[in-house]
């Protein structure tokens, strides 16, 4: 049986947490060992403009202004993969949104931690479902 296409996309960040700590090129490596495709990485430091539109559905929750400053506190590693079932598959990859409760062998089980900080710190973003992701793209990649 041929593989079928690549069928969906999502969007992943590395977020500040995890580009000022190094850990840019594990997350990078942990996309690509599990057989998903780049389709397009950047670093850029992402502006509140950005950051209100991408958190759109967040708006009013009381983490949302800690959770835009932690975000344009530095560069993030944006990143379109691509795949069957990507966008399921990253958010497996990625653990549970709480670092203390993710199970190990998931990127955020495995290296991250609760840093006492006014938001959660959790290294990846990964949208949430596969209209979350075009969504997403759009903003961040308007040229894809
Ligand atoms: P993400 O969007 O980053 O992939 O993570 P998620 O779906 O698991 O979590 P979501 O509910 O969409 O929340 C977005 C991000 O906001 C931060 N957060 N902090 N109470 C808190 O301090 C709190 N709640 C949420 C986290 O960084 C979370 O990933
Ligand atoms: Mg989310």
């Amino acid at each position: 049986m041929t593989d079928a296409p690549l069928a969906q996309r999502t969007l992943v960040l590395v977020k500040p947490d995890g580009v000022r700590r190094g850990l840019a090129g594990e997350v990078l490596r942990r996309i690509e060992a599990k057989g998903y495709t780049l389709a397009a990485v950047e670093l850029r430091h992402a502006d509140e403009a950005l950051l209100v539109e991408h958190y759109a559905e967040h708006a009013g929750k009381p983490f949302v202004g800690p959770l835009i400053a932690m975000m344009s506190s530095g560069p993030v590693l944006a990143i379109v993969a691509e795949g069957q079932r990507v966008v399921e598959g990253f958010r497996s990859l990625a653990g549970a949104t709480d670092p203390t409760l993710a199970a190990p062998g998931t990127i955020r089980g495995d290296l991250a931690r609760d840093w006492g900080r006014p938001v959660i710190e959790n290294l990846v973003h990964g949208s949430d479902s596969p209209t979350s992701a075009e969504r997403e793209i759009a903003l961040w990649f308007p040229a894809l």
